[in-house]
């Protein structure tokens, strides 16, 4: 059975790609492979692409799919062991992971870092209950601490558009007013050292990743210098990690502006979304022809599809 929860279960990057490309060209190649079975996405946390573009790649495999929202209509979930139910809580994700197992053949959970605990946030407790209690593979819809699905699709957008075999990929933070999880940055990280791209982390003070995701990057404090000479810019906002979960700057002479974008060589500009203009990203330069965040989201059925496959070609 083959769980889906970082980048680094691909294996070999390169031949992942290629496995994504074929699934791009060829999107109805493998509709036999999920007859009769059925994917059941949770979402812990709102989303638009994750939801629908899982379920396009579910449905291009001849999947069925349900879809729950735990926060909407589903029963309150208490998720620590040993507490009293005598609160809001009607129901145990201890029972309720088991039931969900027994209606699904593959489960996707989308579960974002609590920032209550780091601890319990870096140990994925949520995502590792649902691998442990469910009983069938389990994959990421983006959990504490990682987004691979959307690494993949960030990593097959810069494949389709890199001009030179060796890219200069620069992944700067940018202001956001609220505290973000640092699951996209921890898992692009990743993600990037699995390449031999010439990668750089740009962020304030206070705001380094975790070490376990950045060990071999790159990193400055100086956004201008980073910029320089890059071939792509992946924005992103994160909260503090050393702070756990605090927003320690909103500092605005980070957002990605035509004067910051001139100071690369004509680089591609990358986010994940959402995004907030103007905070993360001027107006101008999502609008640019250097904006790649649409066909960046479309890749995200690509990656969901490439994944399921894999998933279900070792049921
Ligand atoms: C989420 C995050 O930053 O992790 C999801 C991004 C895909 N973004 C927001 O909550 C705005
Ligand atoms: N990029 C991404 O995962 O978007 P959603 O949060 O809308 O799913």
């Amino acid at each position: 059975m083959r769980h889906f929860t970082s980048i680094k279960q691909l294996g070999n990057i390169k031949e992942a790609l290629e496995a994504a490309k074929y699934v791009k060209a060829n999107p109805f190649a493998d509709k036999a492979l999920g007859q009769d079975k059925t994917a059941l996405l949770v979402f812990f946390n709102n989303s638009l692409r994750t939801r629908l573009s899982t379920q396009k790649a579910a449905l291009n495999l001849g999947m069925n799919v349900m879809v729950l929202d735990v926060n909407q209509g589903a029963w309150k979930l208490e998720t620590e062991r040993g507490v009293v139910m005598d609160g809001d809580k009607s129901e145990h994700l201890l029972e309720a992971i088991p039931v969900m197992g027994s209606y699904a053949d593959v489960i996707g959970v989308r579960s974002f870092a609590q920032f209550k605990s780091k601890e319990d946030d870096y140990n994925e407790v949520i995502l590792n209950q649902f691998i442990k209690y469910s009983g069938k593979p389990v994959f990421s819809m983006e959990a504490a601490t990682r987004h691979p699905l959307q690494t993949f699709a960030d990593l097959l957008t810069i494949e389709e558009h890199k001009k030179t075999a060796r890219p200069k990929v620069v992944m700067t933070w940018a202001p956001h007013p609220k505290a973000l999880p640092q699951a996209v940055p921890n898992s692009f990280a990743e993600g990037l050292l699995m390449t031999d791209y010439d990668f750089v982390i740009a962020n304030p003070e206070g705001y380094d990743l975790a070490p376990e995701f950045t060990k071999g990057a790159r990193i400055t404090h100086n956004q201008d210098e980073a910029l320089e000479g890059a071939d792509f810019v992946y924005a992103k906002n994160w909260a503090s990690y050393e702070h756990y979960g605090q927003v320690l700057s909103k500092d605005m002479s980070w957002t990605v502006t035509t004067e910051k974008m001139a100071l690369t060589n004509n680089a591609f500009f990358l986010h994940c979304l959402p995004v907030r203009r103007n905070m993360i990203v001027s107006d101008d330069v999502i609008e640019s022809p250097q904006s790649l965040v649409i066909p960046e989201a479309a890749n995200r059925v690509v990656s969901a599809q490439t994944v399921l496959k894999m998933i279900l070609q070792d049921l």
